[in-house]
């Protein structure tokens, strides 16, 4: 079994591939961060005896993503699982005073980096007769919070991409399902208030997030169902957060 996993250099990418190397499938995993994917590769083959391919490109450049999915050598053309999973939220400003470059950046990456990937992985699919692709969206793809709106908007395109994935790709015997979480605890906030650790740390503030390994086991326990079954969409919150605005915090 192989899973191609984008973003393994950091939170739930990194998470799910560990666990998809614990349970016995070769990786592709892919990510910017050339070092971190290499050191990644060697500690999964040591420890699961598994085999790695290490695909180092930016989602948002279509001629690297083209490059590197060309790359793929034939023996490791039978890919099962395509965890689109690379994306990032860019600042959190009113619509008013948004920042040009962090809504390119979003929407490069949540909306055009999945299509890139999506694009050149699913011929390989079709042509193995079989495959399961699985979305990263959010709690934010399915409610909107104030200074959330590009990100938001990023989310809300890849629930619309999952649902319409499923319908195009149902011919070709390719499971789409969408895994939409609440807080979770991993590099997202500093990405998102760019290097700020105590705003980062804030939005953790009082409460219990989920961890990056939770997301982990649900699209692991999504990509296990049996043939005849597709889960098509989970939304999964830490138990201290009701929906995308409401949280208990202590
Ligand atoms: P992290 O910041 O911990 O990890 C993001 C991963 O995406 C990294 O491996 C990063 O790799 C990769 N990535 C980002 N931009 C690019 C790019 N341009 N090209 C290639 N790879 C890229 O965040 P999370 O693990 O939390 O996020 C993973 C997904 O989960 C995202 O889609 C996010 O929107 C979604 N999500 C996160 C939630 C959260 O609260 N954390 C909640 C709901 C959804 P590198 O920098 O090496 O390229
Ligand atoms: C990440 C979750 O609530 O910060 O997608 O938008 S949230």
């Amino acid at each position: 079994m192989i899973a191609f996993i984008t973003g393994a250099t950091a939170g739930i990418g990194k998470a799910a591939a560990e666990l998809f190397a614990k349970n016995r499938y070769n990786l592709i995993i892919t990510g910017r961060r050339k070092e971190r994917l290499q050191e990644f590769s060697i500690h999964l083959k040591a420890a699961y005896k598994i085999d790695v391919l290490c695909l180092n490109f930016d989602v948002r450049n279509f001629q690297e993503v083209e490059k590197a999915v060309n790359s793929i050598p034939a023996e490791w053309k039978s890919i099962n699982i395509l965890l689109n999973n690379a994306g990032l939220a860019a600042g959190m400003d009113s619509i008013q005073e948004g920042v040009i470059d962090d809504w390119d950046r979003m929407i490069d990456t949540n909306v055009k980096g999945l299509l890139y990937i999506t694009r050149t992985i699913t011929p390989i699919m079709i042509k193995n007769g079989y495959g399961h692709i699985i979305n990263m969206g959010s709690i934010a793809g399915k409610e909107v919070y104030a200074n959330g709106n590009v990100y938001c908007a990023t989310k809300f395109a890849v629930d619309a991409l999952n649902k319409s994935m499923r319908i195009d790709l149902l011919p070709h015997n390719i499971k789409v399902t969408a895994i939409n979480p609440g807080m979770v605890e991993t590099e997202f906030s500093m990405v998102r208030f760019k290097g700020d650790e105590a705003r980062a740390q804030n939005a953790y503030k009082g409460l219990t997030p989920l961890q990056a390994e939770d997301i982990a086991e649900t699209i692991y326990w999504a990509a296990t169902r049996p043939p005849h079954v597709n889960i098509n969409d989970i939304v999964i919150m830490a138990a201290a957060q009701a929906n995308a605005t409401t949280a208990l915090r202590k």
